[in-house]
């Protein structure tokens, strides 16, 4: 159901031979893909009512940047309650980002600031190309992230790096962004969409129950104590195993009909 209209600024188009990639472009070249209400309304809608034959996502940005972060146009005065709704807004939707029903591939080049670094966040995997940078400038401009950032990021560069971002405006660029831990690939300009949706397309043939797993048990074991942690694995561990799927897959090597993992 959407109840605001869609925004011009996010389009979503279906790729694969089964439609079964979700690319999610963000369209707003001009302002370099500044996140306004409406487009974070629309990121939230489409992630809620993907349809059932997707597997996985790519997001990314039109024109020279992946996104210039909250569109500074709209930061109206707000009292402290607006304020409040507006960023639980953006984290309702990048929770459906993060939390939605398959995994997502941010596709990274040129500026991945503020928002935008919030929304790359929240994705599960990052590839950048050589062209991006990152940074925080939430801190100059007198505000705080408020897209859930402070959340995610650290769990990315820890406190320690955001901290510093935050405090002197310090941009990484692409080769120290993938060292820190950023991003999980860094590839040649211009090559971020095509590496994401071949990531994709890989992502897409894993078992569902596996990919669900992945996105929803491992972050959650990661904050459990471990002995809750061990528990909660072995819960996911015997429902994916018991799944047809994953007996069929089990087989199928066993028959000598599977990939053998290759040496990179
Ligand atoms: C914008 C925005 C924006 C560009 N909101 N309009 N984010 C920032 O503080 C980053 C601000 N932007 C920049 O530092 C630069 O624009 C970029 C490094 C991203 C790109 O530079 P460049 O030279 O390619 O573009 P430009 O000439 O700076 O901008 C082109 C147009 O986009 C220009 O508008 P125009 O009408 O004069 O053509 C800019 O004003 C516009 N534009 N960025 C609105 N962000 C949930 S809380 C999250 C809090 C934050 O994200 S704070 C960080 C905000």
């Amino acid at each position: 159901m959407t109840l605001h209209p869609p925004s011009k600024d996010i389009q979503l188009e279906f790729s694969g031979a089964q439609q079964e990639i979700a690319v999610i472009r963000l369209s707003r070249p001009a302002k370099r893909n500044a996140l306004n209400d409406s487009l974070i309304l629309s990121l939230r809608n489409m992630f809620e009512n993907l349809p059932s034959s997707v597997r996985a996502a790519v997001v990314h940005g039109e024109g020279d940047h992946f996104c210039a972060g909250l569109d500074l146009g709209e930061l109206q005065e707000r009292d402290a309650g607006q304020g409040m709704h507006h960023s639980r807004m953006w984290h309702a939707a990048l929770e459906c980002v993060q939390h939605g029903p398959v995994p997502v591939i941010a596709a990274l080049h040129g500026a991945v600031v503020g928002g935008g670094l919030e929304l790359a966040s929240a994705c599960h995997i990052r590839v950048a190309d050589a062209s991006t940078f990152y940074a925080l400038p939430e801190g100059s401009r007198g505000i705080f992230v408020g897209g859930g950032g402070s959340v995610r990021i650290p769990k990315l560069i820890g406190v320690a790096r955001m901290t510093d971002m935050m405090l002197t405006g310090r941009v990484y660029n692409a080769q120290d962004g993938e060292h820190v831990g950023f991003a999980q690939y860094l590839v040649p300009e211009g090559q971020a969409f095509a590496k994401a949706l071949e990531l994709a397309s890989r992502v897409a043939q894993n078992a569902p129950l596996t990919n669900y797993a992945l996105m929803h048990a491992l972050p959650r074991i990661a904050e459990q104590p471990a002995d809750q942690g061990f528990f909660t694995e072995s819960l996911m561990a015997a429902i994916a195993q018991s799944a047809p799927e994953a007996k069929e897959r089990v087989q199928a090597f066993l028959a000598g009909k599977a990939n053998k993992v290759a040496k990179s």
